[in-house]
Formats: structure tokens, sequence, C-alpha cells
């Protein structure tokens, strides 16, 4: 069984209710495809709603506390040693389409370091916590990063930058330079849970750039606590605020790092 702290115990609570909800959104969704306007107001509005539901929660179980969200950015709070990261709908480009694919993402952060972390897939029902120093869980299992150490048998997860950002060259180059000597590589479309996979052993990896913090917070200490190296693209520790970061086990993270890097090198 998970070890679920206080503070880790609201957050998993304020999930699941979320997540209720959000089912029931997603049913709309499907109905809305066939429309000439599309899902996109219904989206926003569910997006909307649902962070509200999660910062109505949390902050009743721990008043005072900061918030930085998706849709509200920066939430002042009296008490600034604690700030809970929130995206509600990570993979909302998924959910607009059908895809049954996203997650809610909650982290938390004590003195400036990720103490407790939340994604949960209201499809599947897969809820991830990780607890700093009591390891990541899946559910009831606890979860470790994949052994695999030999490059042509990894699959790694990526993000595809899109529509009005840059960095599309680039991409390629990285992209060109992975597909040659792995088994494969994998763009699902919500960054949390593809750090999630990391720390579940399902990915070997994942790299991207162009993220915000309230996509990474509590994957990246899903990775860590399941044993996994995160950093930003430059091999530092800015991966939470940076906008970029590579999530692998200790073994491959190392080449994988090295290969983005010439990679990016040669796109000049
Ligand atoms: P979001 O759904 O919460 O916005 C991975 O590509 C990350 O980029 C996702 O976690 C996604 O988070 C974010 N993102 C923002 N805009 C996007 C877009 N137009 N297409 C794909 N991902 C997007
Ligand atoms: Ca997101």
């Amino acid at each position: 069984m998970p070890y679920l702290s206080p503070a880790l115990n609201v957050m998993v609570g304020a999930a699941r209710r979320a997540g209720r909800k959000l089912i029931r959104d997603f049913g709309e969704i499907e109905n809305l495809q066939i429309s000439m306007k599309g899902p996109a107001d219904f989206v926003t509005t569910a997006d909307k709603r649902t962070e509200a539901m999660l910062v109505e929660e949390l902050q009743k179980a721990r008043p005072g506390y900061c918030f930085l969200t998706e849709e509200h950015g920066a939430i002042d709070g009296p008490d600034k040693s604690h700030r809970f990261i929130i995206d509600p709908i990570d993979g909302t480009l998924n959910f607009m389409h059908g895809i049954p694919h996203f997650a809610i993402s909650i982290g938390l952060e004590r003195e400036d370091q990720l103490v407790s972390g939340v994604i949960y897939n209201p499809v599947t029902d897969e809820m991830y916590v990780a607890e700093r120093g009591h390891g990541a869980y899946l559910n009831d299992k606890r979860l470790r990063v994949a052994a695999r150490k030999k490059m042509n048998e990894v699959v790694l997860a990526t993000g595809i930058p899109f529509l009005g950002r840059e960095g599309h060259e680039r991409f390629q180059h990285e992209l060109s330079a992975v597909m040659g000597v792995t088994a494969g590589v994998r763009r699902f479309g919500a960054a949390s849970l593809d750090l999630a996979y990391v720390a579940a052993g399902r990915f070997d990896g994942y790299w991207e750039r162009g993220l915000n913090p309230w996509d990474v917070a509590a994957g990246i200490l899903l990775v860590k606590e399941a044993g996994g190296v995160v950093t930003d693209l430059n091999g530092g520790g800015d991966a939470l605020m940076g906008g970029t970061l590579l999530a692998a086990n200790e073994s491959l993270h190392r080449p994988i790092l090295k290969m983005l890097k010439d990679a990016a090198r040669a796109a000049g």
C-alpha cells in the first residue's frame, strides 16, 4: 500500500472527486464532435470548473497554501512555504477530441522542494501517487523505472512542438537521431502521463521542450521516487521551471542526453 501523508491523502481525494465530474464531461464531448461549433467552449468551461473544484477543496483542507495553476497562474496565500501546482486537465487536446488519454495533475512543494504528487487518469482509473522518500505507486503497486539498458530495446516518449511554437526543425533533428537507434518513439499528448509511464517502466524515457511547471510537477517526483533521473535538457536541475525535461533510468539518462544535445547542436 502506498504511504499517504495527510496532504497527499487530501490531494488524492480532490483528484478523485474532480475526476468523477471530468468523466461525465468527457461523455458529453463525444456528442459534441459532430457539431459545427465543436467542443472547444465546452472544454474551456470543463477545464476551469475542474480547476475551481480542486482549488476549493485543497484550500479548505490547507488554508493559506499558495497555488500555481494552469488557468489562474499564481494564487498567493499567507503560507509561503507551501505551494500546490495544478493542471486540471493535462492533455486537453486529447480530451477535446474524445481521446481517452488525459489526467489531473497535482504537485505539492514544501520549501521549494516537491514533496507530494498525484496524477489521476479518470478514464482508466489509474491513480499515480508519490511522496518524497516513500516511493511512487500506481494504485496499490510500487513503481520502479524500467531496467533496460540497450538503446535498441528502449521506447521513448516525447512531445511534438505544436501550432504556434518554435523549434520544429530542432525537434526533427532530435527525432531522427532517436529513431535511428531506439526500438520506438511514442507521442501521446499528456506530459504528466508520459512521466507517470516512465515511473511505471512502460516508457524507458521521455523528453520534451516548451513545458509548463503544472505539466510536470507531480510527474518529476513520481519518476524520481521510482528510481529515475530527471533533468532539464542541459542536464541541469531546472526541469520544473525551465521548460525542458529529460526523464530516464540511471543508465540511459546520460547517453540519451548526449544524443539529444548533439542533435540540437546539429540543427543550429
Ligand atoms: P495541456 O493539455 O494541459 O495544455 C505535451 O505536449 C504538453 O503540452 C501537454 O501536457 C499539454 O498540456 C501541453 N499543450 C499545450 N497546448 C498544447 C497543444 N496545442 N497541443 C498539444 N499539447 C499542448
Ligand atoms: Ca498540461
